[in-house]
């Protein structure tokens, strides 16, 4: 396998979830910003001229970032990023879907026909007419002007992957972090959520104690796991 990557959100998310799965695979970078992404030899391999692609074994090309998490997943099933189930997958796909077409799909093509524009004007169709509004769909989807990573992991408290894409996609505009970095950042924001999500359940348990003693140890259990999960945070 070899793995095609370069500068940007999309190889950034192939990158991440190849870490937490503790997948290793050959890479070679390719230029995306002197365009060579663009030209061949580059679009011999992958016509849609655009990073990531994952060159398997028998010689296919995929390209489309959700398609090759999608094949890493079926090849190396533990973590589960995507899910286990049929229904904890159907769940990951349903928000990987909106947030790519409400969200990160609006904010991408509105950052390049504006401040992009002099990079993609020459590669793709651009539309500058369409920008402002294209960045107000996904800032008012996204809940607000300071689209971020952690303020969506509060929206969507959906599963892991599809916060992971986020992520990835919302730390790859500023471009100033390794992927390492934004791994280590998604595991805070996710912890800070189940630590939120763990004081709510053990205020209802405290709720129906009175009702049944029995929930007792049950408490004691979820209160031994709360101070686990605070003492991860950094
Ligand atoms: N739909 C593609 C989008 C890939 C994409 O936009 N890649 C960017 C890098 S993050 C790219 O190749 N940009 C350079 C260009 O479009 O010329 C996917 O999900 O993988």
């Amino acid at each position: 396998m070899k793995f095609y990557d370069s500068l940007g959100p999309n190889p950034r998310l192939v990158r991440m979830f190849m870490l937490e799965k503790g997948i290793a695979v050959p890479a070679e970078q390719v230029d995306i910003m002197g365009g060579a992404n663009r030209r061949a030899p580059y679009t011999d391999k992958n016509p849609a001229g655009q990073l990531p692609a994952l060159e398997l074994d028998n010689g296919l090309i995929l390209g489309e970032t959700v398609a090759i998490c999608e094949y890493l997943e079926d090849k190396n099933p533990n973590p589960p990023l995507i899910g286990r189930t049929p229904e904890e997958k159907a769940e990951t796909r349903m928000w990987t879907r909106r947030i790519e077409l409400k969200i990160t799909g609006p904010l991408a093509d509105g950052f390049r026909f504006a401040e992009g524009i002099a990079m993609f004007k020459d590669r793709m169709r651009t539309l500058p007419e369409a920008a402002a509004g294209l960045k107000a769909i996904a800032a008012d989807v996204a809940g607000g002007e300071g689209v971020s990573g952690a303020a969506l992991v509060e929206r969507y408290q959906g599963t892991e992957f599809e916060k992971l894409i986020f992520r990835a996609q919302a730390a790859g505009v500023e471009q100033n972090d390794t992927p390492e970095s934004a791994v280590q950042e998604f595991h805070q924001a996710l912890l800070a959520l189940r630590v939120r999500r763990m004081h709510r359940e053990i205020d209802e348990l405290r709720g129906r104690i009175g009702a049944d003693p029995a929930l007792n140890a049950e408490l004691n259990r979820r209160v031994k796991e709360l101070h686990q999960l605070k003492a991860q945070r950094s």
